[in-house]
């Protein structure tokens, strides 16, 4: 008897866990179809495919007894695509949902927005209820989705009385709660919404049973798109991790990638790998500090990775237990061997990885040789046996980024007249001066910019979006910790080359270039970490300034 969560096997379902241990809460998994009999409350933390989440499901004979609980009248509470099962259908594949709310499940348009919607934004309650299930109006939720329900009272005017809360991307509102009996589900997750998430999962989870018993939501209330909508420009703490001279891991932040210390410090520590501090220990301080989402990179997973006894496994576990937002890993997400011989399909490194509690895995020099060959293949798309598509398909596309590695090579720009003269960039008369009269074009580089490819970042990019990625992560070899500023002209060449979310990253230097490159480009999201390592900036201070220039940034 107590509180179950189900796992369908193909998901981060350990944040949820991490936070019902946080907020002091035990619980069981569901195992068998039997399990559902003991349960006195369910949690289904789905995140990923429908296609994978309803397949799983079904496999392990676990569809009818899911059902078969919620109709029992016992609490049920849903996350993302445990909201999604409860629909009729899903236009992310040909399995049929629950059907316990009478409406299907569409895709966002991406005529006027990026997909995924992928961060943080606001839940307009519908309810004239007092009781909001926890829900703030004030807090920003995370969210990571490419479909949804759409609000369309007039076509589904049935479905649409179980809504209790609305959000708007772009110019589409769709359903972000619903509630009615004893049934609550959030399309956002709330086990990656910092603090407010945690309070409205501890809420449901102290209401005595009775209290799960709601009537519809009414009345049906119309609602018309705002201008604009109020998912927030994030802001990313990374970590670059790897191995130090005594084989522990720390957190390390190189100067255009070497990571060593210059000749110009203390005789002793010359040469050594910089150490920077701890990674769990900096994660969780971050968190506190209003990170919007943490990035750890293992950075030197292309020398040999096995996954047995990775130790960043174990960094990512730890990491998991004390960060409630989205947790990205970086390094070695590819085919590996093990000591003993076993082979290790990226998508075995990558669920281990999303097991451990990552939401997403980054991918780098393997998503380069990916659209080498996908090039080289001279078909429009791939045969899907890839690592981003192996992992895209079962974990969802949000769930895989792509982190790019360019370097900038610079050519005539009198006389050259290459493959990549369409994506040439000038350097400005009144922009630095190393640059100025020159040109250049963005190259790929692997094995953290120690080779560089035939290939640029608008053919990567373009080519990782084909594949299925659902983020782009923007490095800068040319900036990386240098901190005069993002490279505007690197993001906006890859921004308007794609329409799925982008980060920029590498060089920020102070507050102010936060805002020159949200004002400067499109991009979702920025990320830095040299200067929060080092304590020069502060992410309180990034947001305050971000909010100060009118840039919707999520209240801590
Ligand atoms: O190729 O799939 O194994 O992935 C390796 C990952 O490790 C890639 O994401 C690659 O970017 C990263 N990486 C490899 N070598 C380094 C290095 O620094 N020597 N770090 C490295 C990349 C860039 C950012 C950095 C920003 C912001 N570091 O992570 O955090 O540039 O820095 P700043 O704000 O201080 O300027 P694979």
């Amino acid at each position: 008897m107590g509180l179950y969560l189900l796992d369908y096997g193909a998901g981060n379902v350990q944040s949820l866990a991490n936070s019902l241990t946080a907020l002091g809460h035990s619980f069981q998994w569901i195992q068998t179809p039997a399990d559902f009999a003991k349960a006195t409350s369910l949690i289904f933390p789905g995140v990923g495919a429908f296609e994978t989440a309803i397949g799983h499901l079904a496999s392990r004979g676990l569809l009818q007894p899911l059902r078969e609980y919620i109709l029992s009248g016992r609490p049920y509470f849903g996350i993302c695509i445990g909201m999604q099962v409860l629909f009729e259908s899903s236009a992310e594949a040909s399995s049929k949902g629950l059907a316990v709310i009478p409406c299907p499940i569409d895709r966002f348009s991406d005529q006027d927005k990026t997909v995924p919607h992928m961060g943080w934004n606001v839940a307009d309650l519908v309810t004239t209820q007092q009781d909001t299930e926890g829900i703030n109006t004030s807090s920003y939720y995370y969210f990571v989705h490419s479909y949804c329900a759409m609000y369309n009272p007039e076509k589904y005017p049935e479905a649409m009385r179980w809504v209790h809360s609305t959000t708007q991307y772009g110019q589409e509102i769709f359903v972000s709660s619903v509630r009615r009996g004893n049934v609550f589900a959030t399309q956002f997750h709330p086990e990656k919404s910092g603090k407010a998430g945690l309070a409205l999962i501890d809420e449901w989870l102290r209401k005595p049973e009775s209290a799960h018993t709601h009537a519809p939501s009414a009345p049906i209330v119309s609602r018309q798109p705002a201008p604009k909508h109020r998912l927030t420009k994030r802001i990313v703490a990374c970590m670059d991790v790897r191995a130090n001279d005594h084989g522990d891991l720390v957190v390390t932040k190189g100067d255009q990638y070497d990571v060593r210390e210059k000749p110009t410090a203390t005789a002793n520590s010359a040469g050594a790998v910089r150490n920077l501090g701890k990674p769990v220990a900096l994660a969780a301080k971050y968190y506190n500090a209003g990170a919007d989402e943490l990035c750890l990179l293992n950075i030197t997973s292309f020398r040999h990775s096995p996954l047995q006894d990775q130790p960043m496994l174990a960094v990512v576990r730890a990491a998991a237990e004390c960060v409630f937002v989205p947790l990205t890993i970086g390094g070695g997400i590819k085919d590996t061997v093990d000591p003993d011989g076993t082979k290790r399909s990226a998508l075995e490194v990558a669920g281990a990885y999303f097991r451990a509690g990552a939401d997403k895995v980054s991918i780098g020099s393997e998503a380069v040789y990916a659209v080498e060959r996908l090039r080289a293949s001279g078909k429009p798309t791939s045969d899907g046996t890839g690592a981003i598509e192996s992992i895209a398909h079962v974990y969802g596309n949000q769930a895989v980024v792509v982190s790019i590695d360019p370097r900038r090579a610079y050519v005539d720009p009198e006389t050259y007249d290459g493959p990549y003269k369409s994506e040439l960039v000038y350097g400005k008369p009144d922009g630095p001066e190393n640059e100025r009269g020159k040109a250049w074009w963005y190259q790929c580089t692997v094995s953290g910019g120690r080779e560089a490819r035939p290939l640029s970042v608008v053919q990567l990019a373009q080519g990782v979006e084909t594949l299925g990625a659902g983020e782009i992560l923007v490095n800068s070899i040319d900036r990386d910790g240098t901190g005069l500023g993002f490279d505007i002209d690197l993001v906006n060449l890859i921004k308007k080359s794609v329409r799925i979310p982008v980060v920029a990253s590498s060089g920020a230097g102070t507050a102010p270039h936060f805002m020159d490159v949200f004002q400067g480009t499109d991009v979702e999201a920025a990320l830095a970490a040299g200067i929060f390592h080092r304590e020069e900036v502060g992410i309180a201070e990034v947001k305050g300034l971000l909010r100060a220039a009118q840039i919707n940034v999520r209240n801590n």
